[in-house]
């Protein structure tokens, strides 16, 4: 099993991303498209999770995460307006299906200036975020077997109620590698009242860093957690 997004062009479909050299904390129209063979643009995409497209940014030491969704122009050209936060190297990641098969490729992006590193948390089981504590369940996670992974939302220790629907679930969840940001692709299997339910395959041992977006009172929010899969 080959991991997602460590490639700008794969399954014979290229990514183009422009602009490559953004400024720090300035806005750009980014764009990009998908090349088939032959360098046409690819127009006729798949829905998943509700959208076309979904590009997600992150800085390579895992941080500054950004999901958006990018608008498709006539020639094929999906546009969004983007901001780079803070100086360093971002992977711009292109995930999206085409007759049924969905891939993930991904580019380099660049922000000149002194970058301040920020290390990869340790491992937990509890995150905050804009008042919510977010306790994920992972189990014992081992590389190459399905993990079953549970996040339990709540607010001032109570269960968060009414969860809003995000994606077409109650949750979507991005996993990345520590070391080359392998990309994974994460599947909702179902929620109950304040829980939401992935299963994964991490491809190998290691750190791998999460991303879960939840909506809850009208706002998307993004909770973090490191976690370390075992031999
Ligand atoms: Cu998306």
């Amino acid at each position: 099993m080959v991991p997602r997004g460590l490639a700008v062009s794969a399954a014979g479909y290229t990514l183009q991303v422009g602009p490559k050299v953004f400024e720090a904390g300035r806005e750009e129209a980014f764009g990009l498209r998908i090349l088939d063979r032959d360098g046409r643009a690819v127009r006729d995409f798949d829905e998943q999770h509700g959208e076309r497209m979904h590009l997600m940014l992150v800085r390579r030491d895992l941080v500054h995460y950004q999901h958006l969704h990018p608008s498709l122009g006539a020639d094929g050209t999906w546009t969004v307006p983007l901001v780079l936060p803070e100086p360093g190297v971002y992977r711009a990641f292109a995930d999206y299906s085409v007759g049924g098969e969905s891939l993930t490729l991904g580019a380099d992006l660049h922000v000149p200036g002194e970058m301040v590193l920020t290390s990869l948390p340790d491992p937990t089981s509890v995150a905050r975020v804009d008042g919510y504590e977010v306790e994920l369940d992972a189990g014992t996670p081992t590389a190459g077997a399905e993990s079953a992974l549970t996040f339990r939302i709540t607010q001032q220790d109570q269960d968060v109620q009414e969860l809003e629907p995000y994606l077409g679930a109650l949750g979507h969840l991005v996993a990345l590698r520590e070391g080359d940001l392998a990309f994974l692709h994460v599947h909702p299997t179902g929620s109950t009242e304040a829980q939401i339910m992935f299963h994964a395959v991490f491809p190998s041992m290691g750190l791998y860093k999460l991303f879960l977006q939840f909506a809850h009172s009208g706002r998307v929010r993004t909770a973090t957690f490191t976690l370390e899969i075992s031999p």
